[in-house]
């Protein structure tokens, strides 16, 4: 199976890549050194050269390492993370490298660290760091050589703080230019105020969302207000973590997420098969491709939950969740629409195993303030796993390609286009030889993609006099130059390709 290579970048995208790494080692059978803790069943094994890369030469440390075979299913060797761990600041870098003995078993040599964080300046990660994009080069050009056929990356980060969103963003711009063909995903913490209030936020977010248009294949957006409000068991009503979450309650939903949403590369079954596949499932237009990635049962930091979820049970709260990202839901408000969603769910015992109806994720009937429509017949895919999450009975996750993301970009685009009008902070991106007209082509960017999920949403809603006739079918072509069929017989949108 074709490799990944993750890159995580800045403080919150290595706080994050390290959970996922803990996370997912306990779901192979890996201890912290990166051995095999045990008997490793088949399922653990098959697909696990996707994330780490099975070293018998040498350990994390670089010392000789004596390669011992495990006696019990022929296994061996440490299994190394495939990961470039990268920040201008190193002191995170530190802590996680200071802990290799008992920590993951990074590959020292794919730290890549700096004398000093950028003050979260956008400008700063993006051109003033340029030694160590090269350093992060040369890291990812070895990591892919030890690769039989990898099949792509996936970068972590936060929009909000500099190195993560200026040097995150100058990274996947070398990987593109140096790998065209391969996947390029991102996971992408979005910033909320109640977590984090620096001001340049909104400017680093806008801009490095920008880039993401046409930089990246696939966004899994994580955003702070909704982490932070499962924390709180806000908008959902229920009882949560804390009133005041840390980032490690935030960061312990967003490595159950990860591991959620990459379990179809990681382990047998019938979905995902490798990252290409999760963009064909999801993606009806290359621009749209950010997803709202949600896990259910919503469990906090060291809690369990042996509860035995039924699949309709499972669904009904990740739908629910979906439905919490559309925000402005007042009179008049256009509800979101899902243009297509996975669904996957695991359990040891696989009676999970979901049946037709049993997902609720479907175009409505006879309501009138539909929470959401789905867009492509066909466009929710399930599966199931027999590798249950850690400390979990029963879980499902789901990733959501819907209209409701247009929210989180108009919060920051909104922000930074009244910043900006004041020209407020802006000498602290021209001090690193930005322009104005930088700003003021990401926000149209923005603007225009905006636009295009608006679009979808008036699709659904418009009355049928934009389409013409054609014979059972009616047509219409969209602001995006494709045409959708709008079926007279059940009211379905076809997409024509
Ligand atoms: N969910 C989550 N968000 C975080 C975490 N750490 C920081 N953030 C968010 O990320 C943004 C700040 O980004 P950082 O990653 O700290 O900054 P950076 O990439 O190191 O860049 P510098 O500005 O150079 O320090 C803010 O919006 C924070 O709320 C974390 O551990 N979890
Ligand atoms: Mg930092």
């Amino acid at each position: 199976m074709g490799e990944i290579l993750q890159i995580q970048v800045g403080r919150c995208g290595n706080r994050i890549g390290d959970n996922f790494w803990k996370t997912i080692s306990n779901e192979h059978g890996l201890d912290e050194q990166g051995k095999s803790s045990g008997y490793l069943t088949d399922m653990q094994l098959e697909r696990i050269n996707v994330y780490y890369d099975e070293s018998k030469g040498k350990n994390s440390l670089g010392k000789a390492f004596v390669f011992k075979m495990n006696t019990l299913n022929g296994t061996g060797g440490v299994y190394v993370p495939r990961a470039v761990l990268v920040d201008s600041d190193s002191t995170l870098l530190n802590t996680i490298g200071g802990r290799q003995c008992g920590g993951n078993a990074y590959r020292k040599e794919n730290f890549v660290g700096g004398h000093g964080g950028t003050g979260s300046n956008w400008a700063k990660g993006y051109y003033g760091r340029g030694e160590m994009s090269r350093r992060v080069a040369e890291a990812v050009r070895s990591e892919a050589e030890r690769c039989d056929r990898l099949q792509g990356f996936q970068l972590v980060h936060s929009l909000g703080g500099g190195t993560g969103s200026g040097l995150g963003g100058r990274v996947l711009n070398n990987i593109q230019a140096s790998y065209p063909n391969r996947a390029a995903h991102t996971y992408s913490v979005a910033p909320w105020t109640a977590v984090s209030d620096e001001p340049t936020e909104s400017y680093n977010a806008s801009l490095s969302l920008a880039r993401l248009v046409s930089g990246a294949q696939a966004t899994y957006l994580a955003d702070n207000r909704a982490l932070f409000d499962a924390c709180c068991g806000g908008s959902s009503g229920g009882g949560g973590a804390s009133t005041a979450p840390a980032y490690a309650d935030l960061n312990h939903l967003m490595s159950q997420i990860m591991s959620g949403v990459t379990t179809g590369l990681r382990f047998t079954g019938r979905l995902n098969a490798d990252m290409k596949k999760c963009t064909a499932n999801l993606v009806p237009y290359p621009r749209l491709h950010f997803f709202v990635p949600e896990f259910a049962p919503l469990t906090f930091r060291g809690q369990t939950d042996a509860c035995a979820y039924t699949v309709p049970e499972l669904s009904s709260q990740l739908c629910k969740a979906v439905r919490l990202q559309r925000r402005c839901t007042g009179a008049g408000a256009v509800a979101a629409v899902v243009m297509a969603a996975v669904m996957t769910f695991r359990s040891r015992s696989l009676t999970i195993e979901p049946r037709r109806g049993d997902v609720p994720l479907q175009p409505s009937t006879g309501q009138t303030t539909a929470p959401e429509h789905c867009w492509l017949p066909d466009n929710l895919k399930t599966a199931s796993y027999g590798v249950p999450s850690h400390g979990l009975k029963n879980s499902g996750t789901v990733v959501a390609n819907t209209t409701a993301v247009r929210d989180v970009f108009e919060r920051y685009s909104r922000r930074s286009a009244s910043m900006l009008a004041k020209r407020e902070l802006l000498h602290l991106y021209m001090e690193e030889g930005m322009d104005s007209d930088e700003f003021q082509v990401a926000l149209e960017q923005i603007e225009s993609l905006m636009a295009e999920y608006l679009a979808i949403e008036q699709i659904n809603y418009s009355g049928d006099d934009v389409y013409g006739d054609h014979e059972n079918d009616r047509q219409l072509t969209t602001s995006m130059g494709c045409k959708i069929t709008k079926s007279t017989v059940d009211g379905r949108n076809t997409l024509i390709l």
